[in-house]
């Protein structure tokens, strides 16, 4: 097999996963943990010097690719194990790459922390370390992103287009799920964004992402 994705499901190791279920490219899954130290190993940290899952191998004829960052992980396997064809989530034209690139960007500098804080603070950590204000802080910061998310989902609906960079589910909308899925916890805030509420379910109810999700 020439592809290798490190990572539990239930971490950031998803967006790989995903990408790679969405086009049926096989894998092999290294199911690795990131808790107690797992990756900071010798043996891990050779091939992720930063000490985080995701990472992906790809081996190929002219020498294995290793790629970390889970963002570049999904994107390069849309775009090398994908068909640039207009009907999977690969890329197709220039603009789709653009928006692809532009919104998995967008992601990882305005979204993902404050999602996180959601996440965290309102659901995963347990009852008694959660911090509630610093949820309830980090609600009130991404009411911009979040709006912002809404008026290109809903310019795009102006088009005749679902989804974020066409009118077919793509790389770019796995990217910003991942990440705005986070924030369900916030379900009052999430309320005001009808057009994002109804993408981010859409998005989370296609197959590949319940496969994604059942997988260690
Ligand atoms: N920006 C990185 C963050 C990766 C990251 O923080 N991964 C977590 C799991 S979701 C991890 O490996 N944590 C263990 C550690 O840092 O020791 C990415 O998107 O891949």
């Amino acid at each position: 097999m020439t592809l290798k994705i490190y990572g539990i499901s239930a971490s950031r190791a998803a967006r790989p996963l995903w990408a790679a279920l969405e086009l049926g490219v096989p894998f092999e899954h290294i199911a690795m943990t990131y808790k107690a130290g797992a990756t900071r190993t010798p043996e891990f940290l050779a091939i992720n010097p930063n000490g985080h899952i995701p990472v992906l191998i790809d081996e190929r004829a002219e020498g294995a690719i290793t790629v970390w960052e889970s963002m570049a992980c999904a994107l390069y396997i849309a775009r090398v194990h994908g068909k640039a064809d207009g009907q999977t989530i690969a890329p197709a034209t220039p603009r789709e790459e653009a928006e692809a690139l532009r919104w998995s960007f967008w992601t990882v500098s305005e979204l993902e922390a404050d999602a996180l804080a959601v996440l965290m603070h309102r659901m995963a950590m347990p009852e008694d370390q959660r911090k509630p204000e610093l949820a309830d802080k980090a609600e009130s910061r991404l009411k911009v992103p979040l709006a912002v998310l809404e008026k290109h989902l809903q310019a795009q609906h102006a088009k005749g287009e679902a989804y974020l960079a066409a009118n077919r589910f793509t790389v770019a909308d796995l990217c910003v799920a991942s990440v705005a899925s986070w924030v369900r916890p916030a379900a009052a805030l999430l309320a005001q964004y009808p057009a994002l509420s109804a993408w981010l379910k859409v998005c989370l109810d296609r197959p590949a992402q319940a496969q994604a999700r059942a997988m260690k």
